[in-house]
């Protein structure tokens, strides 16, 4: 049986990471967090790319955008989506993580739902905080085994589903 996992090696790999503003005394750790675990998993500075959004709510347009570019070998998500009196926690947390996939499917590349959505500031700050228990280092860990994953699937061969791949399906063969 053959089996297939992803390394946790960051050397030679190129990360984008988008991040949003919204709760940014959030935010700014989830992103400390997940630049830890890039750089001491070997990304250099020079491989790690970071743009900043308004919210949530922007960051599927922006990590579509980069995953499409060919400049990266995953696209890392960084949010928190906090509860508050209405509905609106409901609309943003659910735009953010469908997006997010699509953009993983549009692309054929990792894109890496790190967006917090709690009840509270202190859960948000809870999941922001130590190493082990930050949601940034967690979405970034994932990143480097997925791309190192698709990178051995794509070098075991076998047809590759193009970037538009979705937009392609029943299209007649010419
Ligand atoms: N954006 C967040 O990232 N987190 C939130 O908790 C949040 N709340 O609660 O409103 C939030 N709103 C802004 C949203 O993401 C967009 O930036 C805005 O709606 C403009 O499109």
């Amino acid at each position: 049986m053959k089996t297939f996992e992803g390394q946790l090696d960051a050397g030679g790999l190129r990360f984008g990471i988008v991040v949003g503003k919204y709760n940014e005394f959030v935010t700014t750790r989830l992103l400390a967090g997940a630049v830890d675990v890039l750089t001491k998993a070997g990304a250099g500075d020079q491989a790690i790319e970071v743009v900043r959004v308004p919210g949530a709510f922007e960051i599927p347009l922006v990590a579509r955008r980069m995953a499409q570019s060919g400049r990266f070998d995953a696209v890392v998500c960084l949010g928190a989506v906090i509860r508050g009196e209405t509905s609106h926690f409901e609309y943003i947390s659910a735009e953010a993580s469908r997006g997010i996939a699509q953009a993983a499917w549009e692309s054929n590349l990792p894109v890496i739902f790190g967006v917090l959505t709690t009840d509270t500031v202190e859960q948000a700050l809870e999941r922001a905080g130590a190493p082990e228990r930050n949601k940034g280092a967690e979405a970034a860990r994932t990143a480097i085994e997925m791309a190192n994953l698709m990178k051995r699937l794509q070098a075991r061969g076998g047809k590759q589903p193009g970037r538009n791949a979705r937009r392609d399906r029943g299209r007649k063969k010419r």
